[in-house]
């Protein structure tokens, strides 16, 4: 199947891919906000790839979608699927500066090792309770209520946690039936209570003044190079697309600020 991809709005149509219906849930619930294209070059909109043996390659694909709002800045989809390899969906909702809100950020992560996921809203700004408390106070009765079923995903980096809220759910599940069935019935309603929550948030937010702004748009800056640099992601697509394409694609499209 072969889909050109002209708009950042144009549908994302991989056979297969196992986070599809993450992807369209999620469009569905911009729709309201009237989402209008984020400028994103060709290449970046879908790129097709190999991985595997010479002797049994494995196609790879990868596609981009986006938006932007009103209020958002940038919500953008990173779409990777590489059939037994790798199936991923990283979704980021970049607000304003001009608005007090967190990032939404969920990384849906197919290896052959088994799912990695991970969804939270992230603070801009950490120790200031103007930012984080009324986000944490209406998370935190779902991050209980969800990640009472699930696995604890491990660790983080130290340097990492500022970047996470007391609500971040983590997880590791295993490939197969057991797996699936956490996916259906845990993260599916967790991702859809995270997000309608964070689109409550966007719905009230009302614009700050520019030296709010300005602090806001500092802490942006500083979580987003954090992303771009330690990209947990950059290994695998450099041997799906090469080093050239995977840094402009980190730096220019994932993580744009
Ligand atoms: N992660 C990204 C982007 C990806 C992506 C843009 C385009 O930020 C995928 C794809 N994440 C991805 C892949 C892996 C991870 C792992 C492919 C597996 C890497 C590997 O094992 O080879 C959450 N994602 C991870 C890890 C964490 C996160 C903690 C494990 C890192 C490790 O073990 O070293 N990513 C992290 C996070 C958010 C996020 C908290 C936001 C909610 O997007």
């Amino acid at each position: 199947m072969n889909t050109l991809r002209l708009s950042s709005l144009d549908p994302v149509k991989i056979p297969n891919w196992r986070w599809a219906p993450f992807l369209n849930h999620a469009i569905k619930s911009l729709a309201p906000l009237n989402p209008e294209p984020y400028p994103i070059p060709q290449e970046f909109l879908k790129q097709e790839g190999n991985t595997g043996s010479k002797s049994q390659p494995i196609k790879v694909t990868t596609c981009t979608w986006a938006c932007k709002t009103n209020k958002l800045r940038q919500a953008r989809a990173a779409c990777v699927e590489a059939d037994s390899s790798a199936s991923v969906l990283n979704f980021v909702i970049n607000p304003y500066c001009t608005y007090d809100l967190p990032f939404f950020g969920a990384d849906l992560v197919t290896l052959p090792s088994g799912h990695l996921l991970a969804l939270d809203l992230q603070p801009a700004i950490t120790s200031d309770e103007k930012h984080t408390k009324q986000v944490w106070e209406r998370l935190m009765p779902l991050f209980e209520h969800w990640s009472a079923r699930l696995p604890k995903g491990g660790p983080i980096p130290e340097e990492a946690k500022r970047y996470f809220s007391p609500g971040f759910i983590w997880t590791r599940l295993p490939l197969g039936s057991e797996g699936n069935k956490l996916i259906d019935e845990v993260i599916t309603p967790a991702f859809s209570d995270y997000l309608s929550l964070y689109l409550d948030l966007v719905k009230a937010a009302v614009q700050v003044p520019p030296e709010r702004a300005g602090i806001l748009l500092e802490g942006q800056k500083q979580y987003m190079n954090y992303r771009a640099q330690k990209d947990p992601a950059r290994a695998m697509l450099t041997r799906f697309h090469g080093s050239k394409w995977t840094e402009a694609y980190i730096h220019e499209v994932l993580f744009d600020l």
